[in-house]
């Protein structure tokens, strides 16, 4: 297999590259028998002729960098992806607010560094990653991964990070750990939601989440730091943010400043505010409704405008059903959910 050097990847496209190139790109290396997953993805900063193309009249300022990635075997690379643009643009972080738009607008100028995320709790060896160990302790991996909200709408999204049971197993967690607790940046000076409760649509901050011990082991479970191929923007969880892709969005939970190993269940944000619509396991499920809406089918983001986006029927663990059912095994699905 030929050794490919980043830098002929990362260099002269001066120009941000649209996903056509980024996966005509993928398309070209699979076909010449190189493992795509592998390639560190150039997609510069900066605004560029690709705005100008789509008639947008003030290029945004672009400050995400290049990140190198190793390959992994937990990439869905036959996924259609979706486009940077909406990914960037259509957001849940209620911090910022609460319209989709509301984050882009709102965290542009929110400060990533310095950064610090604790690691502490029932472990044998407590640790604090700063910003840059955020990015270079671990090696990175691109995982395409199915994105699957609660409200119904779904995303293929190609994240850049590390499994989270890396990071656990340097803080080792001891015998009576079974659960680990999550929680994102409190700073109500930069976090208008924070601030505000209507702005933050009546949550209780900071936001909360939590997993299993085994589930926060499990292989597909993800501490992303960027995606398409570019560290994370503020609006999708900079940093650090979590990505547990056969549950419900709202697990992901953004920007994290401490990761605690506890003894019993943590408490998580979307179940404190609604218990009967949001569970501590949010599995994606199919045939276990919202109270309030469907969970059968989701409208997938795609190309083309948001209103023009295609139904497509709802999987099982969002897809991952053959990695993870195990996990729940003898368990009722439709009292945990
Ligand atoms: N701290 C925090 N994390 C969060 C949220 C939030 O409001 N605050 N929203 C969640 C929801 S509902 C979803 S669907 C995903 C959206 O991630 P994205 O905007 O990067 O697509 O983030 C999750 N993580
Ligand atoms: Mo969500």
């Amino acid at each position: 297999m030929p050794i490919i050097r980043s830098n002929r990847w990362s260099l002269k496209e001066s120009e941000a590259t649209p996903e056509s190139v980024y996966k005509a790109r993928r398309d070209i290396l699979k076909k010449l028998g190189i493992a795509v997953v592998g390639m560190p993805l150039a997609t510069p900063a900066s605004a560029s002729i690709f705005d100008a193309f789509t008639g947008k009249k003030e290029p945004e300022v672009d400050n995400r960098r290049t990140l190198q990635t190793r390959s992994s075997s937990y990439s869905n690379s036959s996924l259609s992806l979706t486009p940077e643009d909406k990914i960037l643009k259509y957001n849940n972080f209620y911090e910022f607010g609460t319209d989709k738009s509301d984050p882009a607008e709102r965290a542009k100028h929110f400060q990533t560094d310095p950064w610090k995320v604790n690691v502490d709790g029932l472990v044998r060896n407590p640790l604090t990653l700063d910003y840059d160990d955020i990015f270079k302790r671990f090696p990175l991996e691109e995982r395409i991964y199915r994105l699957r909200c609660v409200e119904a709408w779904s995303m293929n999204v190609p994240w850049i990070g590390f499994p989270l049971a890396a990071l656990l197993r340097q803080a080792s967690p001891n015998s009576d750990a079974k659960y680990v607790a999550f929680e994102t940046l409190y700073d109500p000076k930069q976090m208008p939601g924070q601030a505000n409760r209507r702005i933050g649509g009546g949550i209780d901050y900071p936001y909360v989440e939590g997993l299993r011990l085994d589930e926060a082991m499990h292989p597909l479970t993800l501490l992303a730091v960027g995606l398409y191929g570019k560290n994370l923007a503020p609006q999708n969880g900079a940093p650090i943010r979590l990505v547990v892709p056969w549950k419900y969005g709202f697990k992901s939970i953004k920007s994290i400043v401490k990761i605690s190993l506890t003894r019993s269940q943590p408490p998580t944000t979307w179940n404190i505010l609604a218990p009967n619509e949001y569970g501590f396991y949010a599995n994606v499920n199919p045939k276990v409704d919202h109270p309030r809406w469907s969970q059968a089918s989701e409208r997938f983001i795609g190309e083309g405008s948001l209103f023009s986006s295609r139904r497509q029927p709802t999987k099982m663990f969002n897809g991952y059903a053959s990695d993870v059912a195990q996990l729940y095994k003898g368990m009722d699905l439709t009292r945990n959910y």
